[in-house]
């Protein structure tokens, strides 16, 4: 059984020919160059010819009638023979759309690319892929054209998905910066596919200005439980709010999901510059979005083009989505790594929306919040004192020309350099190397008389010992690799974890890497250096520490896996990848020592979504005795499978309790585990 490999792109010039053709200040930003510029910018970065290409296809009426209404279909068919005056007034039926005489063909091979990349997908040919389409889909409804589109390519998927797949669980993440209703209202009663949207919402204020967009709206009959709404009530959103949201929302609910395939709708207008979002993330964020949602359905994802109208941040966003979804390292998110406080309201609400539905929120603390601290400010609106967060609207010139030579300066150095090889390790995987299907770099092991230096004075007295002196020789030599940029990642096999995670932590430190995560799993004594500040510990063990030994950058997670399944999704989302991210590393290290309390898909998830962190850089160390956790984490790290992570196992009161209790202790300091606000504030 071979892994599916490479990833699909779908763009055909086509559908550049529906365009606006009078004049109308709500329609003219969806414009033919969003299609045409993000893929030259694809090209430009070299990631085209590294897509397997797809032709495209016309949806069939069969097809699109799966979401649509016949008189849907036979309106949009009567426009294409349409003059100009006939065309304006077509288009005045509905809420901010337009129509061109092409615009029928477009929308159908707008359906059929997206199907195509379907295909593709489940069939086996790519693991995931990307369509460039347009018109776009999300806001479309059964019977009506809205907000730029004509038929739903991402709903008609997925219900194509389950007639020709048979599909029982599809997920649609929505992170375009309008509310896709269209799509909402087409699976509101359906469980079997869930479908979570983020969205400038500013209390109903901001377009469609729906109250069914809100967080409350939960789905209906049998599909309670399987829509989730994250409004934003302010604009100016960032980083950290859409990775608050990852954290603390969308990816356990993803998880107890299960799904067999993801679909995005994939709205760019979400990112910084854009005229209609008004937010700040960067495009960046969009690797890690990706990132995480690689993680789910095998691989299965595919990402659809919805909204992005500043063609700048558009098409690098596009590029950072693609570059990932191809397995490159991901970049580090620019910013402080903390939540604003609207964004945490809005996440507290949604999660207590959900409690009633989800066993992952079943012993979580979670109460609505009612006075919204933007909503007292709404009602105050002859304040003239704007609001201390988020006041980097970009409203003039001066913020447009920032915006734009951020993106020349900054997109550059993070989407041009690809490290030729992903993983170095000096084991030889006794000869099963060949079920690694990357290559795997092989180093030298580093030299006695370099390593006697290196160590003296710090740990002289732990290395007498051939033994260990040998295993440090070869762990050096793949620290040395991933120090100087030349693999990405490593692994090492120790004897002796405790010591070889001390030596190179100070051969990190000393080598000017300012901020290394250090991972620990199972019985290590953790031997003190003298790198304080440095390093950011988290200890992952079966025994109880005394809480008083744990300090801001040395925290232990007494956690143990649960024989039925797997439970660490909760601890891994709510507790170690909000404080990774908060502490923003430049390298992680992961050491699994003896007697781990986790097992190897819970370890294999650790490594997985950690790659998010430190542009990708991670150094495993493990022991030697383990040749099936180091084979399980080779995988993960070239990239090539997801862990298989067995049942979805709720976690138990008293694990949640812990996790709650550390939050509580830690959140002052790591800002991304943030996700309720203290009462009185
Ligand atoms: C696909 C999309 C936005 C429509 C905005 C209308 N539509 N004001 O982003
Ligand atoms: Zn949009």
């Amino acid at each position: 059984f071979a892994m599916a490999s490479g990833t699909a792109l779908i763009y055909d010039e086509e559908m550049t020919t529906h365009k606006l053709l009078w004049s109308d200040p709500v329609c003219d930003i969806e414009v033919p160059e969003r299609l045409s510029s993000s893929y030259e910018q694809l090209k430009c970065y070299r990631l085209v010819e590294r897509c397997v290409l797809l032709p495209t296809r016309e949806g069939s009426e069969e097809e699109i009638l799966l979401v649509h209404s016949s008189e849907h279909v036979e309106v949009a068919k009567s426009t294409q023979t349409m003059n100009e005056e006939e065309l304006k007034t077509a288009s005045g039926n509905y809420d901010a759309f337009f129509f061109h005489p092409n615009t029928y063909r477009c929308a159908r091979l707008a359906v059929g690319a997206t199907l195509q990349l379907v295909d593709a997908v489940m069939s086996g040919k790519v693991c995931n892929g990307m369509a460039l389409v347009r018109p776009p889909g999300h806001h479309s409804q059964r019977n009506a054209a809205n907000g730029f589109c004509l038929f739903n390519n991402v709903a008609i998927a997925a219900e194509y998905a389950k007639l020709k797949y048979g599909l029982q669980r599809i997920l649609i993440v929505d992170w375009d910066v309008h509310h896709g209703q269209g799509t909402q209202y087409i699976f509101e009663e359906d469980p079997r596919v869930l479908y979570f949207s983020w969205h400038r919402y500013e209390h109903q204020e901001f377009w469609p200005s729906l109250k069914e967009s809100d967080y409350d709206a939960v789905g209906l009959g049998k599909g309670k439980g399987f829509n989730i709404n994250l409004p934003w009530n302010k604009v100016g959103m960032g980083n950290s709010d859409y990775l608050a949201a990852f954290f603390h929302v969308l990816l356990p609910m993803a998880f107890e999901f299960d799904p067999e395939l993801v679909l995005v709708s994939s709205g760019y207008d979400s990112g910084i510059g854009d005229p209609e979002g008004q937010m700040n993330a960067t495009p960046e964020v969009f690797a890690h979005l990706t990132h995480f949602l690689m993680q789910l359905a095998n691989g299965k994802l595919c990402v659809i083009l919805e909204g992005g109208y500043h063609l700048k941040s558009l098409s690098e966003s596009v590029c950072m989505t693609v570059k990932t979804l191809l397995g490159d390292p991901v970049p580090q998110v620019s910013g402080e790594m903390a939540p604003c406080l609207s964004a945490i309201e809005s996440i507290q609400n949604v999660r207590a929306a959900h409690k009633p539905y989800w066993k992952w929120l079943m012993y979580e603390d979670t109460s609505f919040l009612q006075n919204l601290s933007t909503k007292s400010h709404l009602l105050k609106k002859t304040n003239t004192n704007p609001s201390t967060e988020h006041e980097s609207k970009m409203t003039n010139n001066d913020e447009t020309v920032k915006v734009e030579r951020f993106l020349e300066l900054h997109m550059k150095n993070i989407l041009l350099p690809v490290p030729p090889i992903k993983t170095a390790t000096t084991t030889d995987f006794k000869g099963s190397a060949h079920l690694l299907p990357a290559p795997i770099h092989l180093v030298k092991e580093m030299d006695r008389i370099e390593i006697k230096a290196l160590v003296s004075g710090f740990y002289a007295d732990l290395v007498k010992e051939e033994k260990t002196l040998r295993s440090l020789s070869s762990m050096l030599a793949i620290l040395d690799k991933i120090l100087k940029k030349e693999v990405c990642n490593g692994i090492a096999e120790s004897p002796t974890s405790s010591v070889s995670v001390a030596v190179a932590l100070r051969h990190a430190v000393r080598f000017g890497f300012q901020r290394v995560l250090c991972i620990f799993v199972g019985d290590m004594q953790i031997i003190p250096n003298a790198e304080d500040g440095k390093t950011l510990m988290i200890h992952i063990c079966e025994k109880e520490q005394s809480a008083k030994t744990n300090s801001k950058h040395c925290i232990s997670l007494n956690w143990k896996e649960d024989a039925e399944g797997n439970d660490f999704f909760s601890a891994v989302l709510g507790f170690i990848l909000p404080v990774a991210y908060s502490y923003q590393p430049n390298l992680t290290v992961i050491a699994v020592g003896p007697n781990r309390s986790l097992g190897i898909s819970e370890i294999s998830l650790l490594f997985a979504l950690l790659q998010g962190l430190a542009d990708s850089r991670i150094f495993a160390v493990i022991e030697d005795t383990e040749i099936n956790l180091m084979q399980s984490v080779a995988k993960t790290l070239v990239g090539a499978s997801v862990p298989h992570f067995g049942v979805y196992v709720p976690p138990t009161q008293e694990k949640v309790n812990k996790i709650k209790k550390l939050r509580d202790q830690f959140q002052q300091e790591w800002k991304m585990l943030q996700c309720s606000v203290k009462d009185g504030i």
